[in-house]
């Protein structure tokens, strides 16, 4: 196999000691992971994963929307973008109580962390306080904590880092060159700045994209790639399935074939061998064989409870289920 892809010199499928870590992953080289034979790619993908992870923990996150709907940004998936009707409505900043509440269910149903979303370009100052303080809230329930809320300063990053916080969410979403087919109102490098932002304030990354958007192939290849060659690669990497919404503008688009979301978390686990993969947004619309070569190919990590921000996600029943039947367990918070 390797003489017929010699550009993948990562070749160490069947070695018991991991390869290093690497940051400069090539265009061509990510392109020939997806273009392995598929029982290749899993079986380099899986042994990646046994040499770094157990391979049958699962690291388990919920998700709760503290603030919803009324967005100004264009992002096409988005159905929180005040731009288009699909039905969700503006509200405001939830309240501190609730948001705690909420927490404890999600901990006592056994998600190790807890991820607040805000439907915001940028936080204002005030609103950054008030996240703060919901932020001190969780910690203090032993829960590991993340938030997404758009893009931040330098100094805000700092200030959730002193509140405590643990994660923060930010996405690429996709290749530099499709990004601009799918969001206007910022750019790639004001999110990669965003990024620099967190990592200097020293909180863990969490950074992905969605797939089925209408890119092609070579667009997944370049939003891993761009990943993957971060200066430090994210601790946590969602891969999104498109949630299709009526009312925006990507809510016709043809669903991208299963086996192709599956190599797209594959590349991902190979190309980034120590961070979490994360099975994220898309679950509710995908088979449970699906789901399951997901894991096989790397995904150690999944959104649980009955909602994502918006838009349903699998139950805690039929989760929980399916766990136990491939035999697979929610990881220790490390
Ligand atoms: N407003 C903040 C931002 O955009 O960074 C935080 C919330 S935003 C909803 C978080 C992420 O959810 C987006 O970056 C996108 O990757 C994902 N997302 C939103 N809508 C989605 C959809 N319909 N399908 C899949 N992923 C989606
Ligand atoms: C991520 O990459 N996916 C999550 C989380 N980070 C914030 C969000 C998925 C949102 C799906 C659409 C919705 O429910 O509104
Ligand atoms: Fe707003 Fe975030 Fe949705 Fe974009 S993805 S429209 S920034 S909530």
């Amino acid at each position: 196999m390797q003489r017929l892809i010699p550009e993948l010199w990562c070749d160490n499928a069947g070695a018991a000691e991991p390869m290093p870590v690497r940051h400069d992953w090539t265009q061509a080289q990510v392109r020939a992971l997806f273009d392995l034979p598929f029982p290749e790619l899993m079986y380099r993908a899986q042994t990646v994963h046994r040499q770094n992870f157990d391979a049958v923990a699962v690291q388990i996150s919920t998700l709760l929307s503290i603030k919803t709907g009324g967005c100004p940004e264009d992002c096409a998936y988005c159905p929180q973008s005040a731009r288009y009707e699909t039905g969700v409505r503006a509200e405001k900043l939830m309240s501190r109580d609730t948001v705690l509440a909420q927490a404890r269910c999600a901990k006592s149903a056994g998600a190790s962390r807890f991820c607040m979303g805000a439907a915001w370009r940028e936080p204002k100052d005030r609103d950054l306080d008030a996240v703060c303080g919901m932020v001190e809230d969780v910690k203090a329930l032993g829960l590991e904590t993340c938030v997404t809320l758009g893009m931040l300063t330098a100094a805000q990053a700092r200030r959730l880092k002193a509140s405590g916080l643990d994660y923060y969410n930010h996405n690429l979403d996709t290749s530099p060159e499709f990004y601009g087919e799918i969001i206007t109102t910022r750019t790639y490098r004001d999110r990669l700045a965003t990024l620099d932002h967190v990592r200097a304030a020293g909180i863990h990354v969490c950074c992905g994209g969605i797939v089925g958007m209408g890119e092609t192939r070579e667009d997944r290849i370049g939003m891993i790639a761009t990943l993957a060659s971060l200066p430090a690669h994210p601790e946590s990497v969602p891969i999104n399935m498109l949630v299709r919404v009526a009312g925006t503008p990507l809510a016709d688009q043809p669903k991208l074939e299963p086996l192709e979301f599956v190599r797209t978390v594959a590349a991902a686990r190979i190309t980034m061998p120590r961070s979490m993969v994360r099975l994220s947004a898309g679950r509710e619309d995908m088979s449970e064989e699906t789901q399951a070569l997901c894991f096989l190919a790397g995904a150690n990590s999944i959104f649980y409870g009955p909602k994502l921000l918006t838009t349903p996600n699998p139950g805690p029943d039929r989760d929980r289920e399916l766990m136990d039947r491939l035999g697979l367990r929610p990881m220790e918070p490390i």
